[in-house]
């Protein structure tokens, strides 16, 4: 009998706090996704795409001198029935998320969630304007906050279902965009329909063209993307506020050995939100620390984790392959769960522990977890009771082992922020990042987003790219889980520019105080990335449309069909696309094709797969090359900048100060 392969903690991450505790978990024999990934090897033809089990005579599984299933579907056919499968699923689940949150601000400006408001009114206003709400009433004056959060409620709930035209967002793109969608007929009506429709397609003896079925996606991904992601986005800013910087941690480190520790993980805010307000409750600390602990400690995983943290600095306990970990840590009395990325693994490990797994939303039951169901009419009632829970939980916790790794960092970049940063209050602009990019002091601008990968080390090829990027001069924009990785890694403050940028990145990072890698948010907040290129397409010097601006999108680490999703809807808005792991259409060089050179034929934008990290940062740097000398830029050239600015100083200070005289201004 074959001897079972051994699990290498080192070689299954490269983050010291997941490397201690996956060594733990091989040390006691605890069964991990790191150990699954080991032991279960990936179907080769499920992975190409070339399994189709949409019918009852199958499955079929076109390999070898199969070329056909039994209905006599092509490989092609299959392949793309598959990846467009996917791109219907990623958005099915980030816009219902939209959808919920338009419900919660229903109900909050009905009067029937007492614990939710407004917070932002500016962005209410803005977001009425883009919905065609009114603000004034017929004597042009302010409609009451409420009624128009209601009329904008209904208005966002209404694209969901929208019965003709097409949706509303579509016009926050540049005109040169809105005008492709329209010659390519791929404009989303609505967004539900757009999801059905790519799913009828995809039942036997539909559409069995695979490049029409591809074009179907494109539509589909752009209902998420200017639609359900969008709406989440903005809805969240509404109730909860839009973010601006703020300090925080991020790592297993914020854990606390002596509070009672309750991680917030999933995707959406409105629990977690109520959670954040209940942990401050000093009644609630009091009965902490009636129970022998210091406080409550908030930190979150995965993408609820980015919404709170965004908005009120609660630290990063780690990204998606971190779930599990931190229950290891034994220090966490609870973990507070909503909808997507939530491993059914969490159950087995919870159980070895005092933890306490709390399932919340009302589409996502894990059998073996508590399920409180949460109900936006008694938010803060429920939310108190999830904490108090936890609480009591404390006197059974055990010994810990939590690792003292975390690194501070500086979130909050919404896109609001950004022109604030760049052009203060009263001319907030994107002006001086497409002159610095025009200059070539910044060489292009990436989004590095997306998942983890049990498949893949976790976080390498995050760290791997995003430092080989700036060290080039390239601004990194990043959400989700691969905004985890750079914080963790300590990224995200501006220091992080003197040691690791580029020259020309590093000057500017310095004049304005950002870091060279900006976390904007979750993953519907990509939203926000579109909506940056949209502005530096507009604000002029760098084309007139997405496709035209010196940027690229990555995902080195994603698995999720969201990730599908987000990766389609830029490819459509012009952006060039390169997903890390492996190609899920491989199984068809014709639909690889199609992805590729077909959808920049009709879009701009186009979608590979490319394993290795050193190719993918070939590829963006060439990109971002390409697109400089069509605009006629100048050629990047490092060596002209890093001559001035604050990053000298230490280096200058030793020196005497006729020769630091010499150094600054010349002889
Ligand atoms: Ni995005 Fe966020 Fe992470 Fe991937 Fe999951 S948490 S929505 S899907 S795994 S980045």
């Amino acid at each position: 009998m074959a001897k079972k392969k051994e699990l290498i903690p080192e070689e299954a991450s490269c983050d010291p706090a997941a490397i201690s505790l996956i060594g733990y978990a091989c040390d006691v024999g605890i069964n991990t996704s790191f150990e699954r990934a080991k032991d279960i090897t990936p179907c080769p033809i499920g992975a190409g795409g070339l399994c189709c089990r949409n019918c009852a005579m199958g499955p079929c599984r076109l390999v070898g001198k199969t070329d056909r299933g039994v209905c006599g579907a092509t490989r092609e056919t299959v392949v793309a029935r598959n990846f467009v499968r996917g791109v219907a699923t990623g958005s099915a689940a980030h816009s219902d998320h939209g959808r919920d949150l338009a419900y919660t601000l229903l109900e909050a400006a009905e009067g029937h969630a007492p614990d939710y408001g407004v917070r932002d009114p500016y962005k209410l206003m803005e977001v009425a304007g883009y919905l065609n709400v009114d603000t004034k009433d017929e004597d042009g004056e302010r409609r009451p906050i409420n009624e128009i959060a209601r009329d904008v409620a209904l208005a966002a709930i209404g694209e969901f279902g929208r019965v003709r035209g097409e949706l509303l967002y579509l016009k926050r793109a540049p005109q040169k965009r809105q005008q492709i969608w329209h010659e390519q007929g791929i404009s989303p009506r609505s967004i539900d329909r757009e999801i059905v429709d790519l799913l009828h397609r995809t039942h036997i003896g539909n559409d069995q063209d695979a490049e029409h079925l591809l074009q179907e996606a494109l539509r589909c991904s752009l209902g998420d993307g200017w639609g359900g992601s969008m709406l989440a986005t903005d809805i969240s800013d509404i109730l909860f506020g839009t973010p601006a910087p703020v300090l925080t941690q991020a790592n297993l480190g914020v854990l606390s050995d002596d509070e009672v520790n309750i991680i917030i993980h999933g995707h959406e805010p409105t629990l977690s939100e109520m959670v954040v307000a209940a942990a401050l409750d000093p009644e609630l600390i009091e009965y902490a620390k009636s129970k022998g602990a210091k406080g409550i400690n908030l930190a979150g995983i995965c993408c609820t984790a980015n919404e709170t943290l965004m908005r009120d600095g609660i630290p990063l306990a780690g990204n998606f392959l971190q779930q599990e970990l931190a229950i290891l840590t034994g220090a966490v009395e609870a973990m507070v769960v909503d909808v997507q990325c939530i491993m059914q693994g969490l159950v087995p490990v919870a159980d070895k522990y005092h933890t306490e797994l709390i399932t919340t939303s009302p589409k996502v039951k894990i059998t073996g977890a508590t399920h409180i169901q949460f109900d936006e009419s008694r938010a803060m009632e429920i939310a108190r009771e999830i904490v108090r829970r936890a609480i009591d939980h404390y006197p059974e916790r055990g010994e810990t082992r939590i690792p003292d790794i975390s690194n501070p960092m500086v979130p909050g970049f919404s896109h609001e922020y950004i022109d604030y940063a760049l052009g203060g209050f009263y001319r907030g602009s994107l002006r001086p990042l497409n002159d610095a990019i025009m200059a070539g002091r910044i060489r292009g601008v990436v989004a590095n987003i997306g998942c983890n990968n049990a498949r893949i080390p976790h976080d390498s090829l995050h760290n791997y790219v995003v430092t080989e990027l700036i060290k080039h001069d390239v601004l990194v924009v990043e959400t989700g889980c691969g905004a985890i990785a750079s914080a963790k890694l300590g990224y995200m403050t501006p220091e992080t520019a003197f040691e690791i940028a580029g020259p020309g990145l590093r000057e500017v990072c310095e004049t304005v105080g950002i870091p060279p890698v900006l976390h904007m948010g979750s993953c519907v907040d990509n939203s926000r990335i579109l909506t940056v290129l949209s502005q530096m397409a507009t604000e002029g010097g760098l084309g007139e449309d997405i496709a035209d601006i010196p940027a690229v999108g990555l995902a080195p680490e994603w698995m999720s069909e969201k990730a599908l999703s987000i990766a389609t809807y830029c490819v459509a808005s012009g952006a060039y696309v390169i997903m890390g792991g492996r190609n899920p259409v491989s199984g068809s060089e014709e639909v690889t094709r199609l992805i590729s050179e077909g959808w920049e034929e009709k879009v701009g934008g186009r979608l590979e797969f490319v394993e290795e990290g050193e190719e993918i940062v070939r590829r963006t740097l060439a990109h971002i090359d390409k697109k400089r000398a069509a605009l006629g830029l100048p050629e990047y050239d490092p060596s002209q900048w890093g001559k001035s600015g604050d990053g000298r100083m230490p280096e200058l200070l030793d020196l005497p100060f006729e020769e630091r005289i010499e150094a600054i201004y010349g002889s």
